[in-house]
């Protein structure tokens, strides 16, 4: 049995000789104590299964297909049996004082029906962030440009989730956010921003498939000064409180506890580290970075938020560290742009005299209409419009946003000067065990 107690960061299982390989990301919760022999999350290409299997299977084995360097190969080439691990296999379900088994079972299925949660197409979009993360990580260095570090992280999701339109592709602009810059900048076209040794930079970004969205961060550095930062708030997003019943207030207090028991030493100066107070995580919708049915925001600071996390809910637990006043605020030409789920639909005649202002209309109407063909309410960038063809938008981009039919969110950052660091998972609240969807070797 494991402590439900645990951290994030806890495997589920204490039986690993007699499990199949550990799937790639964890699960939290108690194992099950039955016999397993469902198929494993991780791709077919050791030939390692177990023999008991092929008894059972007359299944021809995959062929062995390896990932490429940089990573270029779609899932489905990687994993011809689909990523999932079975719904009952035993390593996500556990036996549980909540409900008897068939109950569970009931509520797992009706999760997996429920469009805003199917379990393998979070997998599956995990599993390329896992691996398209994996090389960034390996090939990020002082010296790339700001674009060259999205590009090729867009390029590999595009690749590895076999990006479709709307049924799979990038789930929301990367996020390259420098030192004070916390969160929603990525390069324009114009761009000339390149990484330095000295910096800390935030990598966020998302893969979707079917408009479920894996929303997932991570924080590098090249200067060993900023490992406490790093450290404070890696172990601040893998608090592990998170939970059904769970009340988001508390919740923040439990994490900022963890975040602000660190302090940071940069040169001769020594900092406490801080929670950034107007950050927080959030549930994420189908094709909504930000909301969902009920749109709950997770503070990382103590709040009297009394709403409680539910069954089935999808969240993305972020945590930002910062050695600044702990506050961001908007600063900087903006990159990022969605539509609003609940947009007004654009009026004919609400533009003053269309024949003066006829072009200037055409425009907002042009924008709107490559918004709703690529994006629809997925989150957007300047260099997305660029790449499908777009030109001069800006103007008919501002008046959308007048219009409240788009939202723009600038870069947030604290003080100049300031350092931020930044972890991120996406979890899913399953009746009986938490599954931190994007988790890997890494972090
Ligand atoms: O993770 C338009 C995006 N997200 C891309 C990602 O919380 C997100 O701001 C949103 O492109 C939009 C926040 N809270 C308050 C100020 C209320 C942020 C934290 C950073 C970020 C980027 C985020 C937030 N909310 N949704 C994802
Ligand atoms: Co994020």
């Amino acid at each position: 049995m494991i402590d439900k107690t645990a951290g994030i960061t806890e495997q589920t299982t204490t039986k690993d000789e007699e499990m199949p390989p550990a799937p790639p990301h964890a699960v939290e919760g108690e194992a099950d104590d039955d016999d397993d022999d469902d198929d494993v999350a991780a791709p077919d290409i050791g030939g390692e299964k177990k023999k008991k299997k092929k008894k059972k299977s007359k299944k021809k084995k995959a062929a062995a297909v390896v990932q490429s360097d940089p990573p270029r190969v779609g899932l489905s080439k990687l994993f011809p049996n689909g990523v999932s691990p079975p719904l009952m296999s035993p390593l996500l379900f556990s036996n549980s004082f909540r409900t008897t088994s068939e109950e569970k079972r009931y509520i797992e299925r009706e999760i997996e029906n429920n469009p805003e949660t199917t379990y393998s197409s979070i997998r599956r979009a995990a599993e390329v962030h896992r691996q398209v993360r994996a090389h960034a990580r390996r090939t990020i260095r002082p010296g790339m440009s700001m674009t060259e570090i999205c590009e090729n992280i867009e390029n590999g999701t595009r690749a590895l989730v076999e990006e479709d339109g709307f049924e799979a592709g990038i789930g929301f602009p990367t996020g390259v956010n420098l030192n004070e810059c916390a969160a929603h900048f990525s390069p324009n076209a114009n761009d000339k921003t390149y990484l330095k040794e000295g910096d800390i930079m935030k990598v966020d970004f998302g893969v979707q498939v079917k408009g479920r969205i894996v929303d997932s961060a991570f924080t590098l550095s090249w200067n060993p000064d900023y490992e406490n930062l790093i450290t404070a708030v890696q172990e601040a997003t893998n608090t592990g409180e998170a939970g059904i019943d769970v009340r988001l207030g508390e919740l923040g207090g439990k994490i900022q506890e963890v975040m602000e028991s660190y302090e940071v030493t940069i040169g001769t100066k020594t900092y406490p580290v801080k929670s950034i107070e107007n950050l927080t995580g959030h549930t994420i919708g189908l094709y909504q970075i930000h909301g969902g049915k009920a749109g709950k925001s997770v503070p990382i600071v103590k709040t009297n938020d009394q709403t409680k996390m539910e069954e089935g809910e999808y969240f993305a637990i972020e945590t930002f560290g910062s050695t600044g006043r702990g506050r961001v605020a908007e600063s900087g030409e903006c990159s990022h742009y969605a539509k609003l789920p609940d947009a007004p639909r654009l009026r004919k005649d609400d533009s003053l005299i269309k024949h003066v202002l006829g072009t200037l209309h055409n425009r907002r109407a042009r924008s709107l209409n490559t918004i709703n063909k690529h994006f629809g309410t997925l989150p957007f960038c300047r260099r997305y419009l660029d790449r499908v063809g777009e030109t001069s938008y800006l103007y008919g981009l501002q008046r959308l946003i007048k219009d409240g039919i788009v939202h723009d969110y600038p870069p947030l950052k604290d003080q100049p000067g300031s350092m931020t660091a930044q972890f991120e998972h996406t979890i899913l609240l399953r009746p009986t065990v938490k599954e931190v969807v994007s988790r890997g070797e890494d972090y």
